[in-house]
């Protein structure tokens, strides 16, 4: 040890500068830490004699001190976040991302549906998933010995009186709650989950999504069903679709039809997705049962009305060919992440 080397030291510790928290901490573990450069003359001094001792000794106290003071005055200067710490983590490195989750089929398609319908004046209708007989089969005229209204069909919540609970088998019953309380005439759209007691396989499940529609008012025939569904049509699926109607039955409309749009993935030449027809069938619909709207208070001889219906899951299922129910209701992400890039179709 000489004394150059605690002027050499001195005069870099002078000149020490830094621009981070993390500059200052590496600046002090270089001079003070226990390989330090002044830790190091410490060592060192402790191995030299008597005499050594008396010359080194207070220039070496006096560096060390001003070496602490340094750090101090540059650990103010950077701002001491972090400084003091003795983590050598790097605290501006980016966080781990976390995993995102993605929509759901069924949630864009249902978004799709109520957006379209929504542009045409229908304002958004929901009702409980659990509702009386009432509001899901009488009111809408099923006869009392309908087979939905079977154990076998629907779910029962507490059976045995005279206007059981039950599980809504469609959200028709929300409509109906609606014909109860709003002014006419009545628009509406309503999205829900429904349930039927059916086995679950890749094609039935028993529980699934619907969205269903009402318009009431008077002088409304089936031409203007046939033209909001055509229009409904080509907003979902594109501008060249063309669509069907087939004779139906339900209990709750008369006249009732099936509809189906042409297949946009062979347009029309045939193909395993229409299964060589070139159509698609995605709804039902028809003229509200005159028995409906009495039921309702609303008087069938002034006004008419039509309904539809359509499953989301089958919807889905077209547009992104699912094979398979019962993926909708497992939440794998890797099926999910299927529908990341899928939000505008
Ligand atoms: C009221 C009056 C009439 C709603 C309608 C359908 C036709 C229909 C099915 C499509 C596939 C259900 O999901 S699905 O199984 N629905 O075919 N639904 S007309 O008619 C109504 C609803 C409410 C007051």
């Amino acid at each position: 040890m000489t004394i150059e080397d605690i002027k050499k030291l001195e005069a870099e510790i002078r000149a020490l500068d830094c621009k981070s928290a993390k500059e200052v901490e590496d600046a002090r573990i270089r001079f003070l830490g226990k390989k330090g450069s002044v830790t190091a003359l410490f060592d060192e001094f402790r191995t030299v004699d008597k005499e050594a001792k008396k010359e080194f000794g207070r220039p070496l106290n006096e560096l060390k001190q001003l070496a602490g003071q340094r750090i101090e005055e540059l650990k103010e200067k950077v701002g001491d976040q972090g400084a003091n710490s003795s983590s050598k983590e790097d605290l501006s490195m980016p966080g781990e991302p976390l995993p995102l989750g993605s929509r759901h089929p069924v949630s864009i398609v249902r978004e799709q549906i109520v957006g379209i319908f929504r542009k045409f004046g229908y304002d958004v209708a929901e009702g409980p998933e659990i509702e009386d007989d009432y509001h899901v089969f009488e009111a809408l005229n099923f006869p009392p010995n309908h087979p939905a209204r079977d154990m076998q069909d629907t779910f029962f919540v507490s059976a045995g009186h005279l206007n059981p609970l039950l599980l809504r088998t469609h959200t028709s019953s929300v409509q109906v709650r609606a014909m109860e309380k709003m002014d006419l005439p009545i628009r509406v759209i309503c999205p829900g989950r429904v349930f039927r007691n059916e086995a679950i396989s890749a094609r039935a499940h028993c529980i699934f999504h619907q969205v269903e529609g009402l318009y009431i008012d008077e002088g409304v025939t089936f031409a203007d069903l046939k033209q909001a569904i055509l229009l409904f049509a080509r907003e979902m699926f594109g501008p060249e679709t063309e669509i069907r109607m087939r004779p139906s039955f339900f209990p709750f409309t008369e006249p009732s039809a099936e509809v189906d749009v042409s297949c946009n993935i062979c347009h029309g030449k045939g193909c395993n997705i229409c299964k060589g027809t070139g159509w698609l069938e995605i709804l039902g619909c028809g003229m509200v049962d005159p028995n409906v709207l009495e039921a309702s208070g609303i008087d069938s001889r002034k006004y008419s009305g039509f309904a539809f219906g359509m499953g989301l899951e089958r919807i889905a299922m077209l547009k992104w060919r699912v094979n398979d129910l019962r993926h909708y209701f497992e939440n794998d992400m890797r099926f999910l992440q299927e529908f990341d890039s899928a939000v505008e179709v």
